[in-house]
């Protein structure tokens, strides 16, 4: 063999050793069990069309309303009881991922090229600078965000190779507006993406897409600062998760298709694709038995 195919060729091998042997073993009943078509009955689309990848939300219940940020850089909100789109606030980005919405009705964004921002009435403000790659960000009462940076080695633009190299490369970092300060809590995720924070504010739950598992770091207790496996072998990658109000988390799960290996040796096209939401109960013991949700 040529030396120049030589690498595009093991890249497609390793490429295919990860789609048909995933790191990871499926849950063959977990995946069994799940009936699209008849799950998704009960759904009420929103807003269809309207919203332009929208990729996280955030409900506030003092305003009946559920918060979003699309990738033409608008967050926008829906006030449910008579399902109305308003749009908010218009942010200079094009790559505004995971948000919260703050006790003070601010809403804080991760914009993977900017950092944190903070969208309120007055306007967009950068808090947390120069944090490339930050997906989730979740706020505790007291003001403290914790929150992700996917990889610390790849863009965006080139998350598939982030899961190719297969290497932890995710952070959990902790910022405290009283002192302005930012720290790492612990690095070594595979693609550390959506955060929660439990009801009792006594852990967080960090979603490491690659292995199709979430993590569970410790704010409190004895067990304060370790890191645990929350739920593994889910039928997907995990992306979001929120808290519901039972102490349980709603975790929405990535599909992952490869749609095109050119004979180069390139992946040329990766889609993340049928994105599902499936409910997972709490206290670390997974079960997938109802899909939820679907975004686009
Ligand atoms: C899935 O749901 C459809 C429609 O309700 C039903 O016809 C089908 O039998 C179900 N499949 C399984 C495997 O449960
Ligand atoms: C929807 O309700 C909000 C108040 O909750 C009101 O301000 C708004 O005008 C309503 N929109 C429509 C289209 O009725
Ligand atoms: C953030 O990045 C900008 C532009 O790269 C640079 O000018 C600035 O000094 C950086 N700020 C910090 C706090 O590192
Ligand atoms: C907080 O720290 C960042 C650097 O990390 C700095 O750019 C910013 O101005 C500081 N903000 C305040 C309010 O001191
Ligand atoms: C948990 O540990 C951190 C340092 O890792 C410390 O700052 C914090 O106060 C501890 N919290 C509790 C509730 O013990
Ligand atoms: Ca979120
Ligand atoms: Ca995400």
């Amino acid at each position: 063999m040529a030396p120049k195919s030589f690498l595009p060729a093991c890249l497609l091998a390793f490429t295919l050793q990860i789609f048909f042997f995933p790191p990871v073993s499926f849950s063959v009943s977990l995946l069994s069990n799940s009936n699209e078509s008849s799950s998704m009955e009960g759904l009420i689309k929103l807003e269809v069309g309207c919203v332009n990848h929208p990729e996280d939300v955030s409900i506030v219940v003092s305003k009946g309303a559920v918060y979003t940020a699309t990738r033409d850089g608008w967050v926008k909100y829906i006030i449910l009881h008579n399902e109305t789109l308003v749009n908010w606030k218009h942010v200079d980005s094009q790559s505004l991922l995971g948000l919260t919405a703050t006790k003070d009705g601010d809403v804080i964004m991760c914009d993977n090229e900017k950092g944190l921002l903070k969208v309120s009435e007055e306007g967009v403000k950068v808090i947390v600078p120069n944090v490339s790659f930050a997906n989730d960000v979740i706020e505790a009462s007291d003001g403290t965000l914790y929150f992700t940076v996917s990889s610390t080695k790849y863009t965006p633009a080139d998350f598939y190779k982030d899961m190719a190299e297969g290497n932890p490369y995710g952070q959990l970092l902790k910022y405290d507006p009283k002192s302005n300060q930012t720290t790492v809590l612990q690095e070594g995720f595979y693609f550390a993406n959506g955060i929660a924070l439990s009801k009792d504010e006594d852990f967080v739950v960090v979603c490491e897409s690659w292995k199709f598992r979430c993590r569970r770091y410790w704010l409190k207790g004895d067990r304060n600062g370790t890191l645990d496996t929350f739920a593994e072998n889910l039928p997907g990658g995990p992306d979001n998760i929120n808290l519901a109000p039972d102490g349980s988390f709603w975790i929405a799960l990535i599909k992952v298709y490869m749609l095109h290996i050119f004979s180069k040796g390139l992946i040329e096209h990766m889609s993340l694709n049928g994105f599902q939401a499936t409910l997972l109960l709490g206290n670390g013991h997974s079960s997938s038995e109802e899909l939820v949700g679907q975004k686009k």
